[in-house]
């Protein structure tokens, strides 16, 4: 069995999670955030069958697409915190980032 970690833009996520039904692949959504952006992203937990992931990674690939998004951070302009300025950069975001682990033990009580 594998666990399935996708984190991706909350723009795609109420798509992933209705595709995801309609495959009858089972997800638990969970609310995250960007270490870099600081902005709010969901990350899905699936647990499938190792014959299944294919599967699965081909709904998150349809179901996610990449964007640019415009950020402006606090870029230091010298030693002093005084003078950090907003330095405005693109980066480009997503469809998914996805882990796909191992599970030793899975259990429902
Ligand atoms: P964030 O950390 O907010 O990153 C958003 C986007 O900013 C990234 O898109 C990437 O294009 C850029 N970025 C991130 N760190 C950067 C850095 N140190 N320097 C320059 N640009 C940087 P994605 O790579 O598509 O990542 C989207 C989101 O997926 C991330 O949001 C994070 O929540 C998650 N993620 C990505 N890689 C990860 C990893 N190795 N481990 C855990 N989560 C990850």
């Amino acid at each position: 069995m594998k666990l399935i970690l996708a984190v991706v833009q909350d723009k795609d996520s109420a798509r992933l999670a209705q595709n995801l039904v309609k495959q009858g692949i089972r997800a638990t959504k969970l609310a995250s955030t960007g270490g870099f952006l600081h902005a709010g992203n969901s990350t899905f937990m699936i647990g499938t069958q190792d014959e299944q992931v294919d599967d699965v990674l081909r709904v998150i690939q349809a179901s996610c697409r990449s964007r640019e998004q415009v950020v402006t951070p606090m870029s230091p302009m010298g030693n002093q915190l005084e003078s950090y300025v907003p330095y405005p950069v693109t980066v480009q975001v997503g469809g998914a980032t996805v882990f796909v682990l191992d599970v030793a033990q899975f259990e429902q009580f």
